[in-house]
């Protein structure tokens, strides 16, 4: 087999990115390794970037998310019982953002693939990557029904996550790992009920940070802070609710209505970056590059700008022979994706309750927390962040 670009992984990264060199008349192959439907179905992130929803809608995969994603122009921060609004679009010049899952994503892309003729191979094993150094770099895998496969490609891109392949094939002494690990990870649900706030709701608490959010005008998306070793065993649905109510209530009575509660899991909290995002032939984007910690609702946005970087420079390569915007694509991205690690640090820093703390982060917290609703200057940074930083 033969392409243009071996794309390793079927994520927003991955997908993406083929989508974007179909547009641009590149031949790509997406090899991935699990289901169509268990991709599809894969519960993470769910705030799309005013620059993820542009680039979805000019590229001819906006139909749905237009139809069915729920635009916000406002978050909101709660702490000591009181909410008070960041009017995110009032202060950015009229961004916002869109709620829509991010497995929705996935469906929406594959399905333009397989429109188009995109090839995307489900459920290879054994991936493994050859010759990155060459002008012929190799991806070999195993498809399902059992052959060996060789592909051939121009360029490789590690679309594959934080656990793939990609990265660990590039030889240690190339790369430079920058990592930070919080002390506390996320217990997220899914609950059958209409979400009881319009919008995103942010808290500080005393015994831990929670966040609202929801998926549709039916389920509501519900965050707690817990122990990074959290065994969710431990947590009956009855006690969800207890921490949920506690944590949310604010002086006016407000708390998430209750309903059936459908996934359960527990996300780590973590920031990872390597450097520089390219070996060779191999170009890594979104997750095997580099993971925020959930609290800015960045990483599929940060996945999607690295892809638009490199489909722009795939295209000055094939198209005009030129290779700069590849020599910069991890220059590029990694400029943008320290702010945005910066960003997430930030929002988890003030939010978040860190075990240990005898009194005096929290009360820069509430300091933090009281500045950023009551000083324009202090909001407007949050807002433009939060909608996106220019995609570079
Ligand atoms: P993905 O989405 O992890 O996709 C990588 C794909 O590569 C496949 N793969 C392989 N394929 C072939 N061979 C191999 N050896 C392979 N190894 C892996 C995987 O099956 C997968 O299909 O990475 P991508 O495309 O870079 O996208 C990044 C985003 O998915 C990620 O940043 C966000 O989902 C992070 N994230 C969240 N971000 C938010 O902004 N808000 C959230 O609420 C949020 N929740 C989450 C999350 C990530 C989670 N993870 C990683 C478990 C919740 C969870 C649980
Ligand atoms: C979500 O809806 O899953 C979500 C929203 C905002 C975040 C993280 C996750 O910061």
């Amino acid at each position: 087999m033969r392409t243009q670009v071996g794309i390793i992984g079927a994520g927003p990264a991955g997908l993406m990115l083929s989508h974007l060199l179909h547009q641009e008349g590149i031949e790509s192959v997406v090899l991935e390794a699990r289901s169509r439907q268990y991709v599809e179905e894969r519960v993470r992130a769910g705030v799309l970037e005013q620059g993820t929803v542009d680039v979805m809608v000019e590229t001819g995969v906006g139909e749905r998310l237009k139809r069915e994603g729920l635009v916000h122009h406002g978050i909101e921060l709660s702490f000591l019982g009181r909410r008070h609004r960041i009017d995110l679009s009032g202060l950015t010049g009229g961004k916002a953002i869109t709620v829509y899952a991010q497995h929705e994503v996935i469906k929406d892309l594959i399905a333009a693939r397989l429109a188009a003729g995109g090839q995307i191979l489900f459920e290879v094993d054994g991936v493994s990557v050859h010759e990155i150094q060459s002008a012929a770099p190799k991806i070999r895998f195993r498809e399902r029904a059992g052959g060996e496969r060789e592909l051939s490609c121009d360029f490789i891109a590690g679309c594959d996550g934080f656990h793939g392949v990609s990265r660990p094939s590039i030889p240690e002494g190339a790369l430079t790992v920058f990592d930070r690990t919080y002390p506390f990870a996320w217990l997220g649900i899914l609950a059958e009920a209409a979400p009881a706030s319009e919008e995103l709701i942010y808290t500080y608490h005393e015994r831990g940070f929670a966040l609202f959010s929801m998926r549709s005008p039916a389920v509501t998306r519900l965050y707690l802070q817990c122990a990074p070793d959290e065994n969710l065993a431990n947590w009956s649905d009855g006690r969800i609710w207890e921490e949920l109510h506690t944590r949310f209530r604010t002086s006016d009575g407000w708390t998430p209505a209750e309903g059936p509660i459908l996934q359960k899991s527990i996300a780590e909290m973590r920031g990872f970056v390597v450097e520089p995002m390219q070996f060779g032939r191999l170009f890594l984007a979104g997750d095997a590059a580099h993971i925020v910690p959930p609290t800015g609702a960045k990483g599929l946005n940060l996945a999607i700008a690295d892809v638009r970087v490199l489909a722009r420079a795939f295209a000055e390569f094939f198209k005009r022979g030129r290779g700069e915007k590849l020599d910069s694509y991890s220059a590029t991205c990694l400029r943008r994706a320290w702010k945005v690690q910066r960003f997430s640090w930030w929002m988890t820093s003030m939010l978040h309750r860190f075990p240990g703390d005898a009194g005096f982060d929290q009360r820069r917290q509430l300091a933090e927390l009281d500045y950023v609703t009551s000083s324009r200057a202090a909001m407007t940074s949050l807002a433009e962040n939060y909608v996106g930083l220019p995609m570079g």
